[in-house]
């Protein structure tokens, strides 16, 4: 075969993976789309991310412009992956296609060679195999909310389709551009010295650009279907704060903090969504929506923390939930005696466990209210877990698992090097006057007056302990003054205290909190960060006095 003729064979080979990668692009948006099955390009970071060391995972947020910026950066590489795979999947098709015994082979429907045919069904198997033992973990994950045992099934079939789909495409498009007569025309090469063949460039050529145009077409609504998943992802919203002046005892539900370690979260239809209950008890059982409601309503006012909200900052909030008791759901199964802990899946793929102990309290809840209203999206709708006094990351969203297990395990967090302890320790810290975060600490950002009364605002929490005493120091700690408590909240929520300072003297003064628990626990002054067990230590705030 003549070399010129080789190199053409490789572009129809190239052309046509990609009219199979666009394909594929296309069925995987649309079925994250409608049916909530995770692409590949999202379900391998998902599956990496609790993998990583705290350490990487950090310095890869530093290299990519933070936890949005990473995320963006693997959707990208997810998808361009694809797109290369098209590129070496087409290019080895038509180097087998082309090869003496692809041509000979028997044809298969569409003109596709036997030997070519086998090579794809083998490397699609491969494929998914390959991908079903990778993405084991993650497969039980549905965005529309099907339960862990039901999605599994789903999600294996659907990326059986997904790569089935993008060999068939790849195959007939290459034997649509390149049919028999011209792949078999070269075999001989008599007509290849006889290179009167102005008609394989041409008809090849035209055909390449009819499928290129093709592929374009199948494209534009891809990018309709991505560019709708990326106008609902996070990116605005996870990691946002409720601080400031303004905070309310009960945050609104729109301004409730929110993280979430997914690019776009689960948008679940009630009709699908489902709850189950496995592992080590005597019945396993699922319920739908209507069936936990009926289950009962208990409220009960709750605040959440994220691990990561260092000392001031506002990854914390305080809301009234309803829902039912954990206890209930799983005394309905009859728990082993062998069970350690439960281990909770939501329909992202993420998973948390704690102490059974800590699942049969009467305060940890499903819940499908947030301050009588249905849960928000974001913040886990249709039914999220409320485990008080442990960090936020075990208040699992879009929950559709409860397994009961028995041995330690760990979820999306714990697997980094996170805990091994995720009970909040008491802290307090200042919310007003308005202060802001600099290199040299937090500081107000307008002068206080000499000889004017002015208040402190703040809040405390002590888990579940609730608060006892808030202490403040308007002298760098030297001396401390009772604070008022302004709303006591309960034993589950955060504290809000206010003190009235009259400072006396000009100069730079440092301003200090601190809180005792309701079990007598005093807040830790020694200074910790974030990781591994969140954050401890006073919070300082300078005021310059004039
Ligand atoms: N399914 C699911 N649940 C989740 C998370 C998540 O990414 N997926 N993030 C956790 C973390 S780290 C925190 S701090 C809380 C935040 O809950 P909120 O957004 O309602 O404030 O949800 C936790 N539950
Ligand atoms: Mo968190």
């Amino acid at each position: 075969m003549s070399v010129g003729r080789r190199i053409t064979l490789l572009a129809v080979g190239i052309v046509a993976g990609l009219t199979a990668a666009a394909v594929m692009i296309l069925i995987m948006a649309a079925a994250r789309t409608w049916l909530g099955i995770s692409p590949p390009p999202e379900a391998v970071p998902d599956r990496l991310a609790p993998t990583l060391s705290i350490e990487k995972f950090f310095s890869l947020f530093g290299q990519y412009g933070g936890y949005n910026g990473l995320k963006q950066f693997g959707i990208k590489v997810g998808i361009s992956a694809l797109v290369g795979a098209g590129v070496l999947f087409g290019l080895l098709y038509a180097l087998v296609a082309s090869s003496a015994r692809g041509k000979n082979a028997p044809r298969w429907p569409g003109g596709v060679s036997r030997f070519g045919a086998i090579f794809l069904i083998g490397a699609a198997s491969v494929l998914w195999l390959g991908s079903m033992i990778l993405l084991w973990p993650v497969l039980a994950s549905n965005f529309r909310g099907l339960p862990p045992s039901q999605a599994r099934w789903v999600s294996s079939i659907a990326l059986m389709i997904e790569y089935a789909l993008f060999g068939a495409t790849l195959a007939f498009t290459f034997h649509k551009i390149a049919p028999d007569n011209v792949l078999l025309q070269s075999t001989d090469g008599v007509s290849d010295v006889n290179e009167k063949l102005p008609s394989f460039g041409r008809t090849v050529g035209r055909r390449a650009i009819l499928a290129t145009v093709a592929t374009a077409l199948i494209s534009a609504p891809s990018f309709g279907l991505i560019r709708r998943l990326y106008n609902r992802a996070t990116f605005d919203y996870d990691g946002r704060p409720y601080s400031g002046p303004g905070v309310k005892p009960i945050a609104p539900n729109d301004q409730f903090y929110t993280v979430t370690k997914n690019v776009v979260d689960p948008n679940i239809s009630k009709r699908v969504w489902a709850l189950e209950i496995t592992g080590k008890v005597d019945s396993p059982k699922t319920y739908d929506f209507d069936q936990l409601v009926s289950l009962g309503a208990i409220e009960q006012e709750t605040t959440l923390m994220c691990i990561s909200n260092t000392i001031g900052a506002g990854l914390f909030s305080n809301a009234v939930w309803t829902g039912v008791p954990m206890a209930a759901l799983l005394t309905a199964s009859g728990v082993s005696p062998d069970a350690v802990e439960v281990k909770l899946h939501a329909a992202d793929g993420y998973t948390d466990t704690f102490a059974i102990e800590k699942a049969l309290d009467p305060t940890t809840m499903v819940v499908y209210l947030m301050n009588g209203d249905p849960l928000p999206e974001r913040h886990g709708y249709p039914a999220r877990v409320i485990v008080p006094g442990l960090f936020g990351e075990k208040n699992v969203k879009w929950v559709t698992g409860i397994e009961v297990i028995d041995y330690d395990g760990q979820g999306f967090y714990e697997q980094q090097g996170w805990g091994p302890s995720f009970v909040i320790p008491t802290r307090s810290d200042i919310f007003a006057p308005q202060w802001r975060r600099g290199s040299k600490g937090d500081a107000f950002v307008d002068p206080f007056n000499r000889n004017r009364v002015a208040t402190i605002k703040g809040r405390a929490f002590g888990g579940n302990r609730g608060i006892r005493t808030v202490e403040v120091s308007v002298d760098g700690g030297e001396s401390w003054n009772p604070a008022t408590i302004d709303y006591p909240g309960t034993r589950l929520t955060w504290t809000f205290w206010s003190y009235r300072w009259t400072p006396t003297t000009a100069g730079d003064i440092v301003v200090l909190s601190r809180a005792v628990d309701g079990e007598g626990g005093a807040q830790s002054s020694e200074k910790r960060g974030i990781v591994a067990q969140g954050a401890t230590g006073y919070h300082k705030v300078t005021a310059h006095v004039l």
